[in-house]
């Protein structure tokens, strides 16, 4: 379920309306003034970018994170561009032509990439070379109207109204105006907090749904033990993934075609050890200059390369032992610069801290709630954010549960029962109405089952499947 969805709605139309009103009294102040000056120029100029930030604004609606930004520019461009049609001034259909046409091949360009992001620069470069071909057009015509007629206000004052109304829709635009990098997913989770489990559940789905591959980083003294492959085959024996140790790095990356033709990408890694507490820029410098230290490398290099997994593969086959010394370090930054360039981040909360709320489970859903905030704020309002409580068959029985109503009722349950007392879930809460941001219940078994771990790690269990529940819905977040 989305976190607010309805007070960000209402925002989200307070804005659009925003939008429509000041683009009606804008055509109404500008069309008689860009009557008086509007060389050919200017018309080419003003239709172009008029036909390309509106045809990039109907692609931004292809993804939910831009949608609110596409709106914006659309509802902007409509009451323009029939006054000018209208009026027949300042209006080059075929230049217009030419700028949708451009904004079609942009559009289609980016959605296909799913770059979001370029899309939504592209569509704010339209909407402010625009604005500026206007703003030029109606002081030149403000200048020439006070040189020639008997001193009158009227036109200053046309102009100070146009240039107010088009400073408030330029920030709406930069305010508004987004797009994701949405390929690209990062899932984030702390130890024992269900990772190589949802790991395989997606794998799972990625293969069978989404024509996936997976490209697999592993550093391990026993590598073999940490390849999808092997963890599968084991949990068809009924031996539980064990749970990743010091000094072991698993990244996973599934890669796969939306729709057939839309590349999507999703990374998790499984590392053992905490690093939620110490993600932020200084925890990353400082790993950085640790790593150089033991390993020759540049700083730059390393700190453009480090969230590639190819490369810390190529690092680590070659300079097998100094990783080793440094892979705290290693998988730290790794973490922060995939956070920084994800265009969706899910953060795993641990069931087990619901089974154990009043023991000692809430302080640790404060915790974790805390950290994941700050995190948001450290990476930007310009992604979407989900939070996966994990193992929800400990405490539901999600037998029953096939219907996405169901599972909608069953994740308002846990909100309204656990969540609502956490005080730094409410501040996530209370970011909800800047971005997006998910709240989900999953679990890799939804046949509840016993499952016995021994002192080893290791244990077995009855179901000798993943039996996923709601992890199409992650599926879902992601593309
Ligand atoms: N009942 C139930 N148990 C789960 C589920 N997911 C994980 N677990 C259990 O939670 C424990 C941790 O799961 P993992 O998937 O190994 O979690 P992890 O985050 O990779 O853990 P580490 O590698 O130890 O950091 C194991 O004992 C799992 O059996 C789930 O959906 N349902
Ligand atoms: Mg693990």
């Amino acid at each position: 379920m989305k976190l607010r969805r309805k007070e960000a709605l209402v925002r989200f139309g307070v804005i659009i309306a925003s939008g429509f009103i000041i683009s009606i009294i804008l055509s109404i102040l500008a069309v008689p003034l860009l009557g008086l000056w509007a060389p050919d120029i200017m018309s080419v100029a003003a239709s172009f970018f008029l036909g390309l930030f509106t045809v990039s604004g109907v692609g931004l609606l292809a993804e939910e994170r831009s949608r609110g930004g596409g709106g914006l520019l659309i509802v902007f461009a409509l009451p323009i561009l029939m006054a000018l049609v209208d009026n027949a001034v300042n209006f080059n259909a075929v230049w217009f032509g030419i700028g949708c046409v451009a904004g079609v091949i942009g559009a289609v360009y980016w959605i296909a990439q799913n770059k979001f992001d370029s899309l939504a620069s592209t569509a704010r470069l339209g909407y402010k070379l625009f604005a500026a071909t206007i703003l030029i057009q109606i002081i030149a015509a403000t200048i020439l109207l006070l040189n020639t007629e008997i001193y009158s206000t009227e036109p200053i004052i046309y102009l100070i109204a146009a240039v107010i109304l088009f400073a408030i829709m330029t920030y709406l635009v930069g305010r508004f105006v987004h797009g994701i990098r949405a390929s690209n997913v990062f899932i984030f989770g702390p130890s024992n907090s269900g990772k190589t489990l949802l790991m395989l559940a997606l794998y799972n789905e990625f293969v069978k749904n989404l024509g996936g591959t997976a490209n697999e980083v592993i550093i391990a003294a026993d590598e073999k033990s940490m390849q999808i492959g092997d963890l599968l085959a084991n949990l068809n024996r009924g031996t539980l993934p064990r749970s990743t140790r010091q000094g072991e790095l698993g990244i996973y990356v599934f890669s796969g075609k939306k729709m057939g033709i839309i590349p999507v990408s999703l990374t998790i890694v499984d590392y053992a050890g905490e690093h939620t507490a110490n993600i932020n820029e200084k925890e990353y410098k400082d790993a950085i200059s640790a790593i150089c230290e033991e390993i020759e490398v540049s700083e730059e290099v390393l700190n453009e390369e480090i969230g590639n997994p190819t490369y810390i593969k190529g690092l680590h086959d070659k300079y097998r032992s100094e990783v080793g010394r440094v892979l705290d370090q290693v998988v730290l930054a790794y973490i922060y610069k995939n956070l920084l360039t994800s265009g969706k981040v899910l953060f795993l909360v641990d069931g087990d801290h619901l089974t154990r709320f009043h023991n000692g489970g809430s302080s640790e859903l404060i915790d974790s709630c805390g950290h994941y905030s700050r995190i948001m704020k450290l990476c930007g309002d310009d992604k979407m954010y989900g939070l996966v409580v994990t193992k929800t068959d400990k405490f539901y029985t999600l037998n029953d549960c096939d219907g996405t109503l169901d599972a909608e009722q069953i994740e308002q349950d846990i909100y309204k029962e656990w969540f609502s007392e956490i005080i730094t879930f409410q501040e996530i809460n209370n970011r909800a109405l800047d971005m997006p941001i998910y709240f989900y219940a999953t679990s890799a078994f939804r046949t509840r089952q016993p499952i016995t771990v021994n002192s080893g790690g290791t244990g077995t269990v009855t179901p000798r499947h993943i039996h996923p529940w709601r992890i199409d819905e992650i599926v879902r977040f992601g593309f």
